[in-house]
């Protein structure tokens, strides 16, 4: 994948966690901003693998004209079981945009890394990348490529403000 978000926050990593991965009134703010609007959750479930699940169903506003204004999308959420409250989670979701061009054909898959570095900080990373579900044409393929990855950066470039070691702030590929 690629690396789209490596940040420092200053709140803890249990908070982020929340913020990102619960179903509450700041949450649902947190998705307005994002111009994710109707978004329905399901609770956080274990698996027979001992991972956790959940289901969140959405509509997005896209700034593509070459798209509707608007898509339907489901998001597959599966928080790993390595992960240790107020420590370190890892989540990731794989994003199924029902009505744009060539839906079938690929979704977005973000994995979400967050660190804990102090009792007030933590370091939240993304990974994205795009996944196909079927053989796909090279002009079809790199088309969905273009369009995508100018998607994914319009929409994370918010969260990816450099605030310490700017170093580590530049977009890069890594495995996911
Ligand atoms: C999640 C990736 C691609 C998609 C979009 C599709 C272009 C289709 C190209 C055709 C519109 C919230 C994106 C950006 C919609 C938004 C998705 C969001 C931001 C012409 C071939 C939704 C994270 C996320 C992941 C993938 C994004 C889509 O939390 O370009």
């Amino acid at each position: 994948g690629r690396l789209f978000v490596n940040r420092v926050f200053h709140i803890s990593a249990n908070k982020m966690f929340e913020l990102l991965f619960t179903d509450s009134s700041f949450t649902r703010r947190f998705m307005d901003i994002r111009r994710i609007s109707n978004p329905s959750f399901t609770a956080w479930e274990k698996d027979d693998s001992g991972n956790e699940k959940r289901i969140l169903n959405y509509a997005i506003t896209i700034n593509n004209p070459l798209i509707g204004k608007f898509s339907t999308a489901t998001e597959n959420q599966t928080l790993y079981k390595d992960s240790r409250e107020g420590q370190h989670y890892r989540v990731d979701a794989e994003v199924y945009t029902h009505d744009v061009p060539y839906h079938d054909y690929f979704y977005t898959q973000n994995c979400y890394y967050i660190i804990s570095i102090s009792k007030r900080k933590c370091r939240l990373r993304v990974y994205s990348d795009v996944k196909y579900r079927k053989p796909t044409w090279g002009l079809v393929k790199s088309f969905i490529t273009k369009n995508s990855w100018s998607g994914i950066e319009d929409y994370f470039r918010q969260l990816e403000v450099p605030e310490e070691s700017p170093e580590q702030n530049q977009p890069s590929l890594s495995a996911c």
